[in-house]
């Protein structure tokens, strides 16, 4: 008999197919919206699971399947997943490093620029048909080439924004994480290691990248807000509870930063409406991973933790030890 499994939420068909090779698969390809009940009561059926980073596996979850062996997230990020109540229950872990670094690191550069270089609000500006004329000032944003990164977590997607930032666009990058990185890596990166409270107030776009976990809940919050310069940026694509919303929003609202942008939310994908109404914030739908390739990996490094598991009793990326 194969092994069953719940893929939780759509997914390429290619990946399905492989899926489907190899397991009895329960798959959510309508998208159907999960209760915490339904949502159970599906995994409960089943000996493992292809999640995504909205699909909670706690203790409560674990409680009601008994035979579930395996949660292979299509993340790099597992807060969704309580991996000490998973091992306690036998469950292996699995996530989806280094195929999504260099695309989110895209993407994190991107967010920064078209937020120092105000390109959400200017673009709303044109399709409004507000543009008559030229003007010195017209959406003069900061500059981001030679100014002054820093890096908020400097794992794998913090360190290829560091490289992004130091030889393409001749930033000085300073970062700050609990543990240092190699004096050869910070050499090449061109990077150095600060403070916490230095890096906020010394930076002039600041990135986070740093994994979630309850540990770093409002971290960024508002005495760390009121540290930075006026005229500093704060990009956010690691996780939304990482920064204090409400005192976000106060900040920009009175300009005691000069912009953000975000591509995860605390209560995503519920956006504050306090974000909404601001005209200084690029706003994103968690996509930073998003490219089709990147996803591709994702998926089929998720499919292969899956059936490697399943087949000869190891997972290619595994973030917990289980015993058989
Ligand atoms: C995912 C992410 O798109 O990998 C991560 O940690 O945040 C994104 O790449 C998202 O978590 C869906 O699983």
């Amino acid at each position: 008999m194969k092994p069953r499994i719940l893929v939780a939420r759509p997914i390429f068909p290619e990946i399905l197919d492989l899926l489907v090779s190899h397991f009895d698969v329960l798959s959510n390809q309508p998208d159907s919206v999960w209760t915490p009940e339904s949502w159970k009561q599906g995994l409960s059926q089943c000996h493992g699971a292809l999640t995504t980073g909205a699909d909670p596996i706690n203790a409560d979850v674990l409680a009601a399947c008994p035979n579930l062996r395996i949660c292979a997230n299509m993340a790099v990020g597992f807060n969704n997943f309580d991996v000490p109540a998973m091992t306690a229950a036998r469950v292996l872990a699995t996530n989806t490093p280094d195929v999504l670094t260099e695309t989110t690191a895209d993407f994190g550069f991107a967010l920064l620029m078209a937020t120092a270089r105000r390109m959400a609000e200017s673009e709303h500006f044109l399709r409004a048909g507000r543009w008559t004329q030229w003007r010195y000032d017209l959406f003069a944003g900061a500059e981001v080439h030679g100014s002054t990164l820093g890096i908020l977590g400097m794992g794998r997607i913090g360190q290829a924004i560091a490289r992004r930032g130091a030889h393409g666009f001749g930033m000085k990058v300073i970062y700050h994480n609990r543990s240092r990185l190699p004096q050869v890596t910070e050499g090449e990166l061109r990077a150095t290691w600060v403070g916490k409270e230095d890096l906020f107030r010394q930076a002039d776009h600041v990135v986070l990248v740093l994994p979630y976990s309850p540990s770093v809940h409002h971290t960024v919050g508002a005495s760390e807000l009121a540290l930075m310069k006026p005229s500093a940026t704060l990009v956010n694509i690691a996780r939304g509870g990482i920064v204090d919303e409400a005192a976000l929003i106060a900040a920009l609202r009175e300009r005691r930063i000069s912009a953000a942008g975000l591509d995860v939310f605390e209560g995503e994908p519920q956006v504050n409406p306090g974000l909404l109404a601001l005209d200084n914030v690029v706003l994103t739908p968690h996509i930073a991973s998003a490219t089709i390739a990147t996803r591709m990996k994702m998926a089929k490094l998720a499919a292969d933790n899956l059936i490697e598991f399943f087949s000869r009793g190891q997972a290619m990326t595994p973030l917990n030890e289980v015993s058989a």
